[in-house]
């Protein structure tokens, strides 16, 4: 019977069609081709009535046969398919997740900041609070209280850039200590003033219009110069390293009396004298007084009862000496060859 030959061979012709497939549609379509109501088995059947019964029986029987062998084909085919497009997709998904992640460039503190984070630390650690101000001032704040009338000659000193008569970008942070001296009316007072400062000079090398200073006011009985020097060692060791000397020379500040200019030992040489100190074996630093009696009276302060010292640095002064940086306007224009110098190293 030339259909029974023929179902005979069907398997074998799905199986080599079947290896071609890797597609789900396309398998879908084939399954109609072999199943379907036009299919090839449906066709074989088609002469199913000429045939006699035994013969309709046989094929029959084994029609039935084939066709559950290709219904398996077909969803073992599927199963295949579904398998390796998951696989792909698994592959395609992985992680690896030993490998090492994205490295983003990351900031850095500035060399400025870090020299203000050191010296707040220092100065928190000996009970003093930071106290910050406004950078536009009043003229009043800036210069009247500070014992500095209208008039005074130390003004021409300071350049100041006015906004109007009676406001101005503050040239030190001193009226953030009036101001604090202002609030606590009478009381004792410890506090540092970080902060940033303005005066009208050329830029150069060791001159910025700009600048950071770092000021201290201890206002208590019984204070004195012993006690101003003793805060300025401990902030000298603190800064450079812990054998350096201070020394206190005579100097006039309108806010102090007496006012002293304050050097360290040079770090190059050792005090032996180098180009750094200039052979003098001494580098200044900064600028300090006990707090004249003026400038209290004006704070609401009882020179009788109560008294201090101040005492004001330059931060970009002491980072230059620190870091040896010999170019004040490397702070400010941002040269990430310079900041990157000063990024921890993770
Ligand atoms: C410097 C050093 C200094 C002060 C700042 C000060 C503040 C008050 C009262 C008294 Cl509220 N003094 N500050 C004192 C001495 C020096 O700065 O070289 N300035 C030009």
């Amino acid at each position: 019977m030339k259909e029974l030959e023929q179902l005979d061979k069907v398997v074998d012709v799905l199986d080599d069609e079947l290896n071609q497939v890797d597609d789900l549609n396309v398998l879908q379509q084939k399954k109609a081709s072999y199943l379907g109501k036009k299919g090839i088995i449906a066709q074989v059947m088609a002469n199913m009535k000429d045939l006699t019964i035994e013969a309709r029986k046989e094929l029959g029987m084994r029609s039935n046969k084939i066709k559950q062998i290709l219904e398996e084909r077909f969803e073992q085919k599927k199963q295949a398919i579904e398998n390796a497009i998951i696989d792909q997709r698994l592959k395609n998904e992985s992680l690896d997740v030993t490998l090492p992640g994205v490295q983003f460039p990351t900031g850095g503190i500035h060399p400025l900041n870090q020299t203000i984070m050191d010296l707040e630390d220092l100065y928190i650690g000996m009970g003093y609070k930071v106290a910050e101000g406004p950078e536009i001032e009043t003229d009043e704040y800036c210069f009247e209280k500070l014992n500095l009338p209208k008039g005074h000659p130390a003004r021409d000193m300071q350049d100041t850039f006015y906004i109007n008569p009676e406001l101005l970008l503050r040239s030190q942070t001193s009226p953030v200590q009036v101001r604090t001296m202002l609030e606590e009316q009478g009381k004792p007072i410890k506090i540092v003033c970080p902060g940033k400062v303005y005066r009208r000079d050329a830029d150069d090398a060791t001159h910025s219009h700009q600048f950071m200073q770092f000021e201290g006011l201890v206002l208590g009985k019984d204070i004195s110069l012993a006690d101003l020097k003793g805060a300025l060692l401990e902030m000298a060791r603190k800064m450079f390293d812990k054998d350096r000397e201070i020394r206190l020379r005579p100097s006039f500040f309108p806010f102090t009396e007496p006012s002293v200019e304050v050097d360290v030992s040079c770090g190059m040489c050792g005090g032996k004298g180098c180009n750094t100190c200039k052979q003098s074996g001494w580098i200044e630093i900064l600028g300090a007084g006990m707090v004249n009696d003026n400038v209290l009276r004006m704070c609401g302060y009882n020179p009788e009862e109560i008294q201090g010292f101040a005492f004001g640095i330059g931060i970009e002064r002491i980072t230059m000496l620190k870091y040896r940086i010999d170019d004040i306007r490397n702070f400010y224009t941002n040269d990430v060859r310079f900041l990157n110098q000063f990024k921890e190293v993770k």
